[in-house]
């Protein structure tokens, strides 16, 4: 049945963001209103659909406050598009602060009886929930919600075991927006960036925050790249990004690597790429990782987190063990010199993101949650 959803979300660059938003379009295709409560307009929503509002939450500075109060003014956001658009529901990405709010927002709100969905995305537990400070807050953000799911088996495990909980969280796993990632190559921007046609492209798309250990993903490089032509894109930036520069000069492959900085759309660069590499050591899901597969690109990662979930190793890529730049560098290698095997594994790739992760399959997950979480009011 047509729904009224109202979806909290950071609107800016990042995997929760992109989710987020691709499910509310996918929502409004499916008849449902959608109402985006954020900041600011969400980066990926750039197609109009006239059952999509976003409500833009401002936040004055008082000088009587010494922070602005950012949650409240959501929270209470929340509740007034709740009462203007007769909302059915709150779907919260994050625990912290949007489970919170969306709590805080239906109690203010005068109509009762609106229910509350949160996605766990990984960053809120695994980095925030190791701050005791916040535990109480992400406690309260999944014990009021009428429903939590996670993107991963591995983060809903993770949860429990960092809150001492016994919560029952449901794995929805995260998808790709299908028309924008699908099986490519395109050599045209190889010239643009200088590279040789027989030149292997290795790629790393990240936020070059600490969790990405990008100090792993230059050395596993060095190490594989020795004695073969190859060149490393790395696509984004982040505070790792003056310390990733040095440590590529100390280790002599500063010219090896191509800088592409922060790009909101990388289905091009994966289209002139051959291998993709995140080495995490904490990762929830890895979106990146899709949209490698979905174009036809084979990763190697770590063992971290959810990482397994989306990567078969030896069928769609490889895993090798958190922080052994020597086992990475030796499946970079391998894949580098075999181009057949590139072929075979971008080939499962891309027959798993189908059937594993198709986007409408994953919608119907989250439509059928939220019949059930109405069914209880
Ligand atoms: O990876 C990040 O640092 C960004 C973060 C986010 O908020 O977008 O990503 C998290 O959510 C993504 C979407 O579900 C997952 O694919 C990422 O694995 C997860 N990041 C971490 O767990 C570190």
């Amino acid at each position: 049945m047509k729904k009224a959803i109202g979806i909290l979300c950071y609107p800016s660059v990042g995997g929760s963001g992109v989710v987020a938003t691709e499910l509310g379009m996918k929502l409004a295709d499916r008849g449902h209103d959608v109402h985006f409560i954020t900041s600011s307009i969400p980066f990926r929503l750039t197609e109009y659909r006239p059952n999509i509002t976003v409500h833009l939450v401002e936040v004055n500075q008082y000088s009587v406050f010494k922070y602005p109060p950012y949650d409240i003014t959501l929270a209470s956001k929340v509740a007034e598009v709740i009462d203007l658009f007769d909302l059915d529901i709150i779907h919260a990405h994050y625990a912290v602060p949007h489970a919170v709010c969306a709590e805080l927002g239906r109690n203010m709100a005068k109509k009762k009886g609106v229910g509350v969905v949160t996605t766990l995305h990984g960053t809120d537990i695994t980095v925030i929930g190791q701050d005791l400070e916040m535990q109480p807050a992400i406690r309260y953000g999944i014990e009021s919600s009428d429903a939590v799911t996670a993107v991963s088996e591995s983060l809903a495990l993770e949860t429990n075991i960092t809150l001492n909980g016994q919560y029952a969280i449901e794995v929805i796993p995260n998808s790709i927006d299908e028309s924008m990632y699908y099986p490519m190559r395109d050599e045209r921007l190889k010239r643009h960036y200088g590279i040789e046609p027989d030149e292997i492209v290795v790629i790393h798309i990240s936020n070059f925050r600490p969790v990405k250990r990008i100090d792993d993903t230059i050395a596993a490089f060095a190490i594989a790249s020795k004695d073969r032509a190859m060149r490393l894109l790395l696509v984004g930036d982040g505070p790792e990004m003056g310390q990733t520069r040095r440590r590529a000069k100390e280790l002599g492959i500063y010219d090896k690597i191509i800088f592409a900085g922060k790009q909101e759309h990388v289905a091009q660069l994966l289209a002139i790429s051959d291998i993709h590499l995140l080495l995490s050591e904490k990762e929830a899901f890895g979106l990146v990782v899709l949209e490698a597969m979905a174009v036809g690109v084979p990763s190697v990662v770590s063992s971290a987190g959810g990482l397994p979930e989306v990567i078969q190793d030896g069928k769609t890529g490889f895993i090798v063990p958190t922080y052994d730049v020597k086992t990475a560098a030796d499946r970079i290698g391998k894949l580098a010199d075999d181009a057949a095997l590139r072929e075979e594994l971008a080939e499962e790739g891309i027959r798993d993101t189908r059937r594993r992760f198709d986007s409408n399959q994953v919608v119907r997950a989250y439509e059928l949650l939220y019949e059930r979480v109405c069914a209880q009011y």
